[in-house]
C-alpha cells in the first residue's frame, strides 16, 4: 500500500465501471440458470465448458443451495454411483466409501469445488438476485428470458421494476418450489402447464425418476434438480445428492443438443 494514494471516488468508479460492464455483457446470454444449488452449478459447469454463454442467478449471497444444510446440519452428504464417479473425476471431490453403494462427501468441499469448476469453465454467477418472472414470446410460445430483482430490494418490500436478461434457454434449478416453472404456469394459464407438487419420500425411485424427467418443460424452459420432482409430482429422496448431479449434467446435455439444432 505504501506510496499509492487511493481516492474514495476511484473505488466507486472502479466498481461501477466493472459491474455495469458485466451487467451490460450479460443482458443477453445463451443460458440463464436460476439457483446455485447442486443441480444448477453442475449444469453451469457443463454448459460453460461446451462454450455456451452461461449465467447463474442466485438469491442468496452464497453458493450451494441445500448442500450446506446437508442432512439435518450434520457435516456430511451422500451420493451413489454414477454421480460418485462424476464428482470425483470432473470436479475433484473426495469420496469416502461407506458401503451399501453409498459414498460420503464433505458438503463444504462439494460446494466449493462445484462453484470453482463452473466459474473456471466460464460460467458467470450473479449473487443476491431474485428471479420473479419470465419473458414470454408467442408464435411459437416460448420462454425468452427472465425478470430479475436485487434480493435486498425484494426483502425490503418496496416496489421497483425488474431488469431483464434475455436467454435462449432458461433453467429452473430453484429446488423444492420450482419457482420459475411455477410463475410461468401461474401467469400464463393459456400455456397449459401444470405443477403437480413433490410426493413423499422413496429414495431409490426418486433418484431415478428425477434424472429421467429432467428436461424441457416448454420451448426455452428447462427444469433440473428438485424442481423436477415439484413439476412432475415425483417422490423426494432426502439427503442423497446423486440425482442432483446427474440431473444437472443431463439438462446441460439436452440444452447443448437443442441449441446446436
Ligand atoms: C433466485 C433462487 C430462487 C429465485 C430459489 O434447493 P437447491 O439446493 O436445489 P437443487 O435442486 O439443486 O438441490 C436440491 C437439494 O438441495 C435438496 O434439497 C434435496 C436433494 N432434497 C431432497 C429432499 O427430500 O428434501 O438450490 C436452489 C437454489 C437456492 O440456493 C435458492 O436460494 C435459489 O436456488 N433460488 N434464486 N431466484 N426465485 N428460488
Ligand atoms: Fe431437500
Amino acid at each position: 500500500m505504501a506510496g499509492i494514494y487511493i481516492s474514495e471516488s476511484s473505488i466507486t468508479r472502479a466498481i461501477m465501471r466493472s459491474a455495469l460492464k458485466m451487467l451490460d455483457e450479460y443482458s443477453s446470454v445463451d443460458v440463464a440458470i436460476v439457483g446455485a444449488g447442486p443441480s444448477g452449478m453442475t449444469a453451469a459447469y457443463y454448459l460453460a465448458k461446451a462454450g455456451l454463454k452461461t449465467i447463474v442467478l442466485e438469491r442468496r449471497f452464497s453458493f450451494g443451495g441445500g448442500i450446506g444444510g446437508a442432512a439435518s446440519h450434520l457435516p456430511s452428504i451422500v451420493v451413489e454411483y454414477p454421480a460418485s464417479d462424476i464428482l470425483s473425476k470432473d470436479f475433484g471431490v473426495r469420496l469416502q466409501d461407506m458401503g451399501d453403494g453409498l459414498f460420503a462427501v464433505d458438503p463444504a468441499e462439494m460446494i466449493a469445488k462445484l462453484a470453482v469448476r463452473a466459474i473456471d469453465a466460464g460460467a458467470k454467477f450473479l449473487l443476491g438476485v431474485h428471479v420473479d418472472d419470465v419473458i414470454i414470446r408467442d408464435n411459437p410460445p416460448r420462454v425468452a428470458g427472465l425478470a430479475v430483482y436485487w434480493s435486498t430490494v425484494q426483502m425490503a418490500g418496496v416496489h421497483t421494476d425488474p431488469f431483464f436478461i434475455e436467454a435462449k434457454a432458461v433453467v429452473d434449478a430453484t429446488g423444492h418450489d420450482a419457482e420459475v416453472a411455477a410463475v410461468t404456469t401461474r401467469k400464463n394459464p393459456d400455456l397449459g402447464l401444470a405443477i403437480h407438487g413433490e410426493k413423499s419420500a422413496h429414495a431409490s425411485v426418486a433418484e431415478d425418476l428425477v434424472v429421467k424427467y429432467t428436461g424441457r418443460v416448454m420451448e426455452g424452459l428447462y427444469v433440473t434438480g428438485m424442481a423436477v420432482a415439484a413439476v412432475y409430482g415425483l417422490p423426494r429422496m432426502g439427503p442423497i445428492f446423486g440425482s442432483m448431479i446427474m440431473s444437472g449434467k443431463r439438462v446441460a446435455e439436452l440444452i447443448i443438443n437443442d441449441l446446436r439444432r
